[in-house]
């Protein structure tokens, strides 16, 4: 059995499998992008896609092929931000909510943007180069109680200072915590972003601490609260939702 047959019924999706590979190269493309589409993708062997180079070419969903990520600089003020012009997708959410997480699993470069478990972290606005060809921007959590005023009226300064005159933006990844109703700051921050039009998307983190009953029964929550949003759920602890979560990237870069 080759080993290309073996993933298909990995993938219990023989059949589906076996017409993609008598199509003409731009109908093997779409077909396949279906077949990984309708099952997890999880499962299936990744030695296997990479040997679909044209696959790789087009950045498949959910295995955009990381060639290089590294950290650029950090950012306090207007005269740091990078100048090269590059796409950028920002990160966005309350301290401790796990923008940093997200990122590095997202990248599966452990420890690349710092995480903690005491909210505040990250205090500047950080740029990471992905694939010389865009960046990921981590920026600092709001509603942390235990910073100065001062100081939370700064970071909502530089926050908003950047995210209405960065023309760079392609998408804003809000992320909310699974585990939670959406707090004020939540629906301020998603109501900002619907008034001036930005292209969002709302990610549900930390959703490994929950049963999956659970999890459906907080997902149809937040559906709720933000009926107009594209919502995914996600744990960097396990990678569930990267997939989801790189399609949308893509789409937006
Ligand atoms: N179990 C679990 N823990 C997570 C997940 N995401 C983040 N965490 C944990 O939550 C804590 C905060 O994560 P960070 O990624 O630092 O959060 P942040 O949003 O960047 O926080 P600030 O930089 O303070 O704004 C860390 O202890 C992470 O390990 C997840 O999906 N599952
Ligand atoms: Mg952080």
């Amino acid at each position: 059995m080759s080993t290309k047959f073996r993933a298909a019924k990995n993938l219990g999706n023989l059949i589906l499998f076996v017409k993609i590979r008598k199509k003409s190269s731009d109908g093997l493309t779409i077909l396949i992008n279906n077949c990984l589409e309708a099952v997890s993708v999880d499962r299936v062997d990744l030695s296997v896609i990479l040997n679909f180079k044209f696959l790789i070419r087009n950045s498949i969903i959910g295995f955009m092929k990381i060639t290089s990520a590294e950290f650029i600089k950090s950012a306090f003020a207007e005269e740091h931000w990078t100048t090269d012009g590059l796409p950028e997708i920002a990160f966005l959410g309350r301290s401790n909510v796990g923008k940093s997480s997200l990122i590095n699993s997202l990248l599966q470069r452990k420890g690349l943007a710092r995480t903690s478990n005491t909210p505040g972290r990250t205090q500047s606005i950080n740029f990471f180069l992905i694939n010389e060809a865009f960046y990921f921007v981590d920026l600092p959590g709001y509603g942390y109680a235990k910073v100065s005023k001062a100081m939370r009226k700064d970071w909502g300064k530089m926050a908003e200072e950047y995210l209405l005159k960065r023309r760079e933006l392609r998408l804003f990844i809000q992320l909310i915590d699974s585990r939670h109703k959406p707090s004020e700051l939540d629906r301020d921050l998603n109501e900002w972003l619907e008034y001036h039009q930005k292209n969002a998307l709302v990610v549900a983190t930390k959703a490994d601490k929950m049963s999956n009953n659970q999890l459906k029964k907080a997902m149809s929550e937040i559906v709720t609260v933000f009926p107009e949003r594209e919502i995914i759920a996600y744990s960097s602890e396990t990678g569930k939702g990267r997939e989801a979560v790189w399609r949308e990237i893509e789409k937006s870069l």
